[in-house]
């Protein structure tokens, strides 16, 4: 892992897991200013030269698209677990989504539908090769499921916008899923 990765694995810890840790502010969408972000990661030796352009910069060199930077803000697009509920913009999906999971948790899936875990938000693919790169964090030959988002939608579930490639949804029941 380089230094970027790095910086970004803890940004995503902070934004997504623990702002308390780190003395963030964080707003209800998640924001919270690069100022404070800086002075809690300048208290490790690691980041102590860390500045503004090396977050932009890691947030261009990435090749998934986890943070954004808007006025003097930076906030994770998805991923949160702490307890204040984040808000999404709620926007229709595309007719169909994936979503990347393994073999050992599809029985359940199907039953239970798609539930957010540990997560505030249930986690949905745009395209199938980003849901196998999901589904391989949990099992190196993944299961692809095949979201019927356009009659879920339909239906009135929500579904909200995370960045290009991931969307977020809070329960999926099993009727909208099948196995790809
Ligand atoms: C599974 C990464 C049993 C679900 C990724 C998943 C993504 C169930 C696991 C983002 C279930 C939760 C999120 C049920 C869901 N029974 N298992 N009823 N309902 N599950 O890591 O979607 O690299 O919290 O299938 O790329 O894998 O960190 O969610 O396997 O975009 O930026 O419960 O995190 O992005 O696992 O991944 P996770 P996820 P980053």
């Amino acid at each position: 892992m380089n230094k970027l990765e790095e910086l970004s694995k803890e940004i995503s810890y902070a934004l997504r897991h623990a702002p308390w840790e780190y003395e963030l502010e964080m707003d209800e969408e998640g924001w919270v200013p690069i100022a404070q972000l800086l002075d809690a990661l300048h208290r490790a030796e690691k980041w102590k030269n860390i500045c503004e352009a090396d977050l932009n910069e890691m947030i261009e060199r990435s090749e998934k698209k986890r943070h954004e930077i808007k006025d003097g803000k930076i906030r994770a697009f998805y991923g949160h677990s702490i307890p204040m509920k984040i808000l999404k913009e709620v926007k229709m999906p595309p007719d169909i989504l994936y979503h990347g999971t393994a073999r050992r948790f599809e029985q359940s899936i199907m039953e239970n539908g798609l539930l957010p875990q540990s997560r505030q938000y249930v986690h949905l693919s745009q395209d199938v090769e980003t849901a196998e790169n999901v589904g391989k964090r949990h099992d190196d030959k993944p299961c692809i499921l095949v979201i019927d988002a356009k009659k879920a939608w339909d239906d009135g579930i929500r579904f909200y916008l995370g960045n290009e490639k991931v969307w977020l949804a809070d329960v999926i029941p099993g009727k909208y899923i099948k196995k790809m």
